[in-house]
């Protein structure tokens, strides 16, 4: 064996303990010791059965993914999975934590599989563009059938325990705590009495039926659009096929050409380079990773609006009581009402209990006065966007809040040094920008003040872990890291509607692309009259005026950029393309066809150019933080990596040809990391 896995032997029983922290993962070692584990044990007449369990939190998490751009070495999965599936002996996967990808593929080569009740099982390969390679997709569907089996790989979703008991993958749910005694115990009596011992390969229960081709063209139909752009699950849905159709050996091969298509494209090196990013974002360079964190067990949210109802909802979630506080009791009202009803949508669509929505709704303390807030542990200012009116709250919340209360500002774009300086306590004083709907978004700015200490940056990066986000720290500047890398999209977007494409060509090419929506869809949703738009000194100087002047604000409207019907559906609208027209033909500019390519280019090469002055100027601490940034807070499509990650596989030189085409002064980062030969999406700030 090896320093990471053991042997040892009972009365009969061998135990193979995988001891590779933090998940287990299958590294080169831990395959190396397993193939010799199972070898010996299976050579030892002492053994009459054996046992595969893991030390530490979790069962095997699956194959390192850290492997997949370099040489394999030590013996490939695989030949592994052979010596186990190769027993004579009783096999028992004794499974806690999350047995996961290629975890939960060695369990598969087990003839048996037991876990305790907390334990999850998943094949999550999608989300790193991959599919389950090592015969997840042939044993899984042989044990809980086609359906569910296509859900949990497309879906990607760990599975509990108990539900993973129903489908067949596991055999027994035995006590916490006992897991190892229980498997040893299971695996014991099926030495003794003979089990007979059939290969999940060679099990067919789940086959038995909903294996018609209707059953995989209504997946396909049903998941279309979530397929968008991804690769993996088209190739998931053909090996599942091969499963049904072939004999094992041939359905485990042609698994394995269309992992092969896979795990060389760019967009699964996209999506393993976002998974490391994203944990990536803890980091902090000069904020030791041990850094004692300011305990947080109670909230204050000043503002009962959209923001900070949304905001108190992440918290509540979590079990901690918020104190809600508005200046006028009817707003104040309306906030928790509107709290209520969001948690009331959840418990119709069945995801959370009548119980739990009382529970939280208990936690919820609305209040008019801001000295309700005198004991809290975290105070996050939730008002309007203007600096003086932030600056007065803060100015009180001094004399109210305890002196080790953190306060927050959710501010979007604002001077969070301007909004400490009102304080006498700036070293407390941070920004938490949540997106909106804050209770759903996972992007969590934490906006790092000059004077912010370090355990309060600590602790806001933590609290956003808490509550289920993906923190991404930030130095202040204007619109922080993700508002400010998509300003220049939508500057873009409404000089190129100048120079021939209509709106909905442009977003055609940004959903093409794989955005949720494009530039215009997304102004006529938010509104066009609340981006600063001011009827008073409105001149019809450009489309977005004239619109609103003619009182096109957008879908509130039925009508901006798109008409829309009674069910809001958009169409181009003729009126607004006739204003487009109007001012290309005041241009002055030649007006030409556009390729999707080009419109793509025009409108992101100067978000590129963005991510590259903001690293330049130390706003965020590397360039995997903007790209998480982008993919959570704006929906960038992860299969392209984010936009720093994109730029590189289109090729900086391109890029920067581009800006200049379009007559944009490429970044000094961006020339000289294009003229080192670096990667930008490596780029990391000293
Ligand atoms: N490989 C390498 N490192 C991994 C890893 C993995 N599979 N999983 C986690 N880590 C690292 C992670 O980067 C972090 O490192 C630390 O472990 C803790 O992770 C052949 C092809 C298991 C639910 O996709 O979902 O098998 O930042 O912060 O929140 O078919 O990790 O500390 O340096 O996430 O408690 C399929 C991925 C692989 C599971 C634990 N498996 N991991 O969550 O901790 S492909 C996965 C997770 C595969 C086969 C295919 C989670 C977790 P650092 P963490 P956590």
């Amino acid at each position: 064996m090896n320093a990471v896995t053991t042997l040892t032997v009972e009365d009969g029983v061998a135990v193979v303990t995988i001891d590779s922290p933090p998940v287990n993962a299958l590294s080169a070692p831990v395959r190396e010791g397993l193939k010799a584990a199972f070898a010996q044990a299976e050579g030892d007449d002492a053994v009459r059965a054996i046992v595969l369990a893991c030390a530490g939190r979790t069962f095997i998490a699956g194959a390192d993914i850290r492997e997949f751009d370099s040489e394999l070495v030590g013996p490939h999965l695989h030949d592994v999975q052979a010596v186990i599936e190769a027993s004579t002996k009783p096999t028992v996967a004794a499974i806690h934590g999350t047995a996961l990808g290629g975890g939960l593929e060695v369990a598969l080569c087990c003839h048996f599989r037991v876990a305790v009740p907390s334990a999850r099982v998943g094949l999550p390969e999608v989300a790193l563009g991959l599919l389950p390679g090592a015969g997840g997709t042939q044993r899984l569907p042989r044990l809980a059938g086609v359906p569910a089996a296509l859900d949990m790989m497309v879906g990607g979703r760990p599975i509990r325990a108990d539900k993973a008991c129903e489908l067949g993958i596991i055999d027994k749910i035995v006590p916490e705590g006992e897991l190892l005694a229980e498997a040893v115990s299971y695996a014991r009596k099926a030495a003794d009495a003979g089990t007979k011992l059939v290969r999940v390969r060679d099990r067919s229960e789940g086959l038995a039926q909903d294996t018609g081709p209707e059953v995989f063209a209504e997946f396909r139909k049903k998941h279309a659009r979530a397929f968008h752009g991804f690769k993996a699950p088209a190739n998931i849905v053909k090996a599942v096929e091969a499963a049904v159709a072939l004999p094992f050996d041939e359905g485990f091969k042609r698994e394995g050409e269309l992992f092969e298509e896979l795990v060389h494209s760019n967009e699964s090196k996209a999506q393993r380079y976002q998974f490391f990013a994203e944990r990536e974002t803890a980091k902090i360079p000069d904020i030791p990773k041990d850094m004692p964190h300011i305990p947080v067990k109670s909230v204050g949210v000043i503002g009962a609006g959209t923001m900070g109802g949304g905001i108190a909802m992440n918290f509540l979630n979590i079990g901690l009581p918020v104190t809600i506080v508005e200046a006028k009791q009817e707003v104040l009202d309306r906030g928790v009402a509107t709290i209520r009803k969001n948690y009331q949508i959840t418990v119709d669509k069945g995801r959370m209990t009548a119980e739990q929505l009382d529970e939280r709704m208990g936690l919820l303390k609305p209040s008019l006065a801001m000295d309700d807030l005198a004991q809290v542990d975290l105070i996050i200012e939730a008002v309007f966007e203007k600096l003086e009116l932030k600056q007065e709250i803060f100015g009180k919340l001094d004399g109210i809040a305890r002196p080790d209360a953190i306060l927050a500002s959710n501010t979007s774009f604002l001077d969070v040094d301007a909004i400490a300086a009102a304080t006498q306590r700036p070293e407390t004083v941070v920004g938490m920008h949540f997106f909106s709907p804050a209770n759903v978004m996972k992007l969590l700015e934490v906006v790092r003040g000059e004077k912010s200490s370090d355990s309060v940056v600590a602790t806001a990066m933590a609290v956003g872990r808490r509550i289920g986000k993906v923190a991404v720290l930030s130095r202040v500047c204007d619109g922080f890291i993700a508002n400010r890398m998509m300003a220049p999209r939508m500057e873009a977007a409404q000089a190129l509607i100048l120079e021939g494409p209509m709106p909905s060509q442009v977003d055609k090419a940004m959903v093409a692309y794989g955005f949720p929506m494009g530039p215009f869809a997304m102004l006529d949703l938010v509104g066009l009259d609340v981006i600063g738009w001011d009827a008073a000194t409105s001149s019809s100087s450009t489309v977005t005026e004239v619109l609103c002047e003619m009182g096109r604000w957008g879908q509130k409207k039925s009508g901006g950029f798109y008409d829309y019907d009674e069910k809001r559906r958009p169409s181009p609208s003729p009126v607004a393309d006739q204003v487009v027209r109007d001012f290309q033909a005041k241009s002055g500019k030649q007006h030409r066809e556009f390729s999707e390519r080009e419109i793509v280019e025009r409108l992101l090469f100067p978000v590129v150019n963005e991510g590259a002055k903001l690293l330049d100027e130390g706003i965020a601490i590397r360039a995997s933080d903007v790209d998480v940034a982008l993919v959570y807070g704006y929906g960038w499509p992860v299969f392209t990596g984010g936009p720093l990650f994109w730029a590189d596989i289109v090729g900086l030189d391109r890029v920067i040809a581009g800006l200049e085409a379009a007559g944009h002064e490429p970044a000094p980062l961006l020339e000289r990391i294009a003229a080192d030969g670096r990667k930008l999406h490596q780029y990391q700030v000293a």
